[in-house]
């Protein structure tokens, strides 16, 4: 069956890597920027491995120059998401993408991507939050900034704070005081953990940054007692298994933990990441699930509820998706 209009929750989704490729060719050729060695011969963004995932990422991304620019990135975005059924997706944003960590033009920035996000959200029904996040890859210093930038937009629509990019340099703990910063500005806690980085990754992650969520977290699976932390303690893994296949973390989605993780006692979400790069949709990872674990309705309506317990936003957003969500049970 075709899952494109299940109603969905996605909680990890990155906005430069959730562009299509037409929408950065758009704008590279309206800015005349080469972007040669972004895409391939077909016209699908190009890399080998996660290092050359990284560059192409950070080379599209040139392209986003102005508040203007991310507001046509968000609706484009967000109407991508709408017809694959999400009603509500919190997605990474950086003030290192979006005024260079300059808090005057971030706050320009953001009050560009909410007026849109709003208008949207009146068109489709599809509510949008920002989390903001550091790029692991810049260094610590760079994201004391970037929280700071953070703790002083957190709010409604800036619900939390993250960390994505290389996770096999430096060590989680590391970016403790930014967390912290984060944190005791009110805003909620996720890292990218135990992606390329291994168990220890998400053991740091957990000790030292004292996240509420993990960006993947997929290879918890290859520590059992990890696993049973993660279930005692009830930390929500955003897991976004088309991104593990497509960045050859896993075979395939037969191959993949996510089903394993949650027969442990493990609560997981399901997301996209960076859609595009990964040659996926919110439907189709839906999809892939069925095929690969029989997974339906149930399973679908589990993974929503467990979402919707895990979600940043504020207490009447998450009763309003409840209500929705039970109207289509
Ligand atoms: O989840 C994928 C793969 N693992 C790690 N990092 C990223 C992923 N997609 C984007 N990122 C990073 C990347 O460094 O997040 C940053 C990018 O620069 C954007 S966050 C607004
Ligand atoms: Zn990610």
């Amino acid at each position: 069956m075709s899952w494109k209009t299940f109603p969905k929750l996605e909680l990890h989704l990155h906005i430069e890597g959730a562009a299509p490729p037409k929408f950065i060719r758009g704008l590279a050729q309206e800015k005349s920027i080469n972007l040669d060695r972004v895409f391939d011969e077909r016209g699908a963004y190009a890399y080998r491995d996660f290092p050359e995932f990284l560059k192409v990422y950070e080379a599209a991304t040139q392209v986003l120059k102005t508040p203007r620019d991310y507001q046509r990135l968000t609706r484009a975005v967000l109407e991508n998401c709408a017809e694959n059924g999400v009603i509500y997706a919190e997605t990474f944003i950086s003030p290192d993408f979006c005024g260079g960590r300059d808090l005057g033009a971030w706050r320009e920035y953001l009050h560009a991507i909410q007026e849109i996000a709003a208008e949207v959200e009146a068109e489709l029904g599809i509510i949008l939050r920002g989390i903001v996040t550091c790029i692991r890859h810049f260094g610590p210093e760079k994201a004391k900034e970037t929280a700071i930038c953070a703790a002083e937009t957190a709010g409604d629509w800036i619900v939390g704070f993250g960390m994505g990019g290389d996770e096999t340099i430096l060590r989680q703990g590391d970016y403790a005081w930014a967390f912290d910063c984060a944190r005791e500005a009110g805003l909620r806690l996720t890292t990218h953990a135990g992606e390329w980085g291994g168990p220890d990754a998400i053991r740091q992650a957990i000790d030292d940054l004292r996240v509420d969520r993990i960006g993947h977290g997929v290879r918890a699976i290859e520590d059992p007692r990890l696993v049973d932390i993660l279930a005692e303690r009830e930390i929500v893994l955003e897991i976004c298994p088309g991104s593990n296949v497509a960045l050859g973390l896993y075979r395939n989605f037969a191959a993949h933990p996510i089903a394993r993780l949650r027969d442990a006692g493990v609560k997981v979400t399901v997301s996209t990441d960076d859609p595009p790069f990964f040659h996926t949709t919110m439907g189709r990872e839906y999809e892939e699930l069925e095929r690969a674990f029989g997974w339906g309705a149930e399973d679908f309506a589990a993974l929503n509820d467990t979402a919707l317990g895990a979600a940043f936003c504020d207490p009447a957003t998450r009763e309003s998706l409840k209500k929705r969500l039970e109207t289509y049970a």
